[in-house]
């Protein structure tokens, strides 16, 4: 149906937004079946790193170690306090626990935190599961799967893992890049006939160990997080198995590899998981990659601000890269609308705008909800241009475009039908 007026654009771009099933093209969520690693629920949201380096920052005289040692009930409730109630959760982070609890029913003039337990669990977790799908809109979640996670790979192995069709797969390698000196040890426990200095058999044994997993998991892509320092080519460990390993098994599986640039791990070690920061990263290591292996598809995601303008404008000289996602630190409304703008205006349609990175279940509500409602803006602007130019808006078309940004980029990139659609 045309598109008549600017009011009957803007609504039917918020309510085609607002409804349009998610593609979650990363996220560290897993299903039922994988026990333990699926987090969900309050203690577990107040617990989420992002909150824990905030608040810290207004506890200059708390002990690291008094944190650590306090049970995940207690340090939600020192978290709680912090942040929601001696100060206001405008935060991106706190304020992503209001919108998911208010979305959850709660009622948030209480601000009663053990009212709001009592609430929340006695609700199963299948049951849970089923509720935060409904109501954050995402059809389909990435994992994030670890085969140097022994408590993840056991799963795999003894045939507990997967069997939910919202929950895909993704194989994350960091060790093998980012720590030979471990990751090898560990191949060789998992029967790989691998050396430290890369003698014998060792590259023959990695790429096994890759098709090894991929026959097992059957993922949607290899991803590995990058320093800021990533270089490619590069003379080392990381250099080789990338150009020997890596890309030679993506080709041969015909799957992209995913690369997530520019993280600098444990800058301050006593935060733990809340301790990595950033750095701005060489775009020429991914203009060379991508442009010297035409034949492989990479999915790329760079952590610093200053590398979204030259990455989007690295995607115009190389089909075979999709942009993905505002990365962790970039996942905030400020940001989000910058680099959506940017990424509309020189990308077109051929992006994924967003994921969500959760690490807890619930998150998906207020990532998206967060996401959807700068998308929708962005995207007025886009359409609103157009129709003030003259251009004919059909209500089709933006559905279209709408389903492409939310996720037909991603399946379409993988050459893939989404198989929820
Ligand atoms: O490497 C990654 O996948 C990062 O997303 C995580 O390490 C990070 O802690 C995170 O969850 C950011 O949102
Ligand atoms: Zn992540």
């Amino acid at each position: 149906m045309p598109i008549h007026s600017e009011e009957q654009l803007t609504a039917f771009i918020q309510e085609t937004v607002r409804r349009t099933p998610v593609t979650d093209i990363h996220t560290h969520l897993f299903a039922e079946s994988f026990g333990d690693l699926l987090l969900w629920g309050i203690d577990e949201l107040l617990t989420y790193h992002y909150l824990i380096a905030e608040m810290f920052r207004f506890k200059p005289d708390l002990a690291y170690d008094t944190f650590w040692s306090m049970s995940k009930r207690e340090q939600a409730d020192l978290i709680w306090q912090t942040l929601f109630i001696d100060n206001s959760p405008y935060s991106e982070a706190c304020r992503g626990v209001v919108t998911v609890l208010g979305r959850l029913g709660l009622d948030l003039s209480t601000r009663d935190l053990d009212g709001y337990r009592k609430q929340l669990e006695q609700i199963p977790a299948s049951e849970y599961i089923d509720r935060i799908f409904a109501l954050s809109g995402v059809r389909t979640v990435v994992m994030t799967n670890d085969p140097f996670d022994d408590y993840e790979r056991a799963h795999w192995i003894n045939g507990t893992a997967g069997g939910d069709p919202r929950f895909l797969t993704a194989l994350r390698i960091d060790p093998l890049l980012n720590g030979w000196d471990q990751a090898y040890l560990a191949l060789e426990q998992q029967g790989y006939r691998v050396a430290q200095d890369f003698s014998g058999d060792t590259v023959h044994e990695i790429r096994r160990f890759l098709k090894d997993w991929i026959g097992r998991i059957n993922p949607l892509y290899m991803a590995v997080s990058l320093p800021d320092d990533f270089a490619y080519p590069e003379a080392s460990v990381r250099g080789r198995v990338i150009e020997e390993c890596i890309l030679p098994v993506a080709r041969e599986a015909g799957i992209p590899f995913a690369l997530m640039i520019g993280v600098k791990r444990q800058v301050n070690p006593s935060l733990k998981v809340a301790g990595d920061s950033l750095g701005r990263s060489d775009i020429g290591a991914v203009e060379r990659i991508v442009s010297r292996n035409q034949d492989v598809k990479f999915l790329v995601t760079m952590l610093s601000r200053e590398n979204q303008h030259e990455l989007a404008v690295t995607a115009r000289k190389n089909r075979n890269l999709l942009v993905f996602g505002c990365w962790w630190f970039l996942n905030n409304p400020s940001l989000i609308e910058e680099m959506t703008r940017m990424r509309l205006e020189l990308l077109g349609g051929s992006v994924i705008p967003q994921h969500s990175d959760c690490r807890i279940l619930d998150q998906l509500i207020y990532k998206w909800d967060h996401s959807r409602t700068i998308i929708a803006k962005v995207l007025c602007d886009k359409y609103g241009d157009l129709f003030r130019a003259g251009w004919r808006l059909e209500e089709e078309e933006i559905r279209r475009d709408i389903a492409n940004l939310l996720g037909g980029a991603f399946w379409s990139f993988l050459g893939k039908p989404d198989p929820a659609a």
